[in-house]
């Protein structure tokens, strides 16, 4: 049976096409390595896959990610709202209970950076060209963790 990441679509709170770098590891500085990546927020986790859910559809993609290996970068022009790949394996999953949420303007040249910082000391960082979306994005994760928070 195909793994099943997601029980419930209804716990997904918001997915979308964001550039991700991971900045520290259990607290260890990591070199800077931005990737567009599909991130998933849904329950307690935010889900990082390589690939955009099939079911995505193919005109929200900008010219150059579909078959895309030329080396464009890929950037989203609207956020879909669909989940992760249903059986697809996500590169990677972070708990967000404790989480700190913050401005990552410092922390690199890029415009418009959230700066996430994981209890067990994984930090990230995420960026959109569309200032809107990473709002929304700053929003949602902002909600989540202040859930967590209080359960
Ligand atoms: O914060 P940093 O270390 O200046 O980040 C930049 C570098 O990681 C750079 O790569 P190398 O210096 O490892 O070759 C990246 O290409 C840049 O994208 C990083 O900075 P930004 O400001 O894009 O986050």
């Amino acid at each position: 049976p195909l793994p099943q990441v997601l029980d419930d679509p209804h716990e997904v709170e918001k997915s979308g096409l964001l550039n991700v770098t991971k900045i520290a590891q259990g607290g260890r500085k990591l070199r800077k390595n931005w990737s567009p990546s599909w991130v998933v927020l849904a329950g307690n986790s935010l889900v990082f896959y390589r690939e955009p859910p099939p079911a995505a559809p193919s005109s929200i993609w900008a010219p150059g990610w579909e078959g895309g290996n030329e080396g464009n970068s890929a950037v989203a022009s609207v956020s879909p709202d669909c989940q992760g790949p249903a059986g697809s394996r996500p590169e990677s999953s972070v708990d967000l209970r404790g989480a700190a949420l913050a401005q990552g303007r410092r922390l690199s040249s890029r415009r418009n950076v959230l700066h996430i910082r994981t209890v067990p000391g994984h930090e990230f960082l995420l960026q959109s060209d569309q200032e809107t979306e990473l709002r929304a994005w700053h929003r949602a994760l902002r909600a989540v963790i202040e859930r967590l928070d209080r359960e």
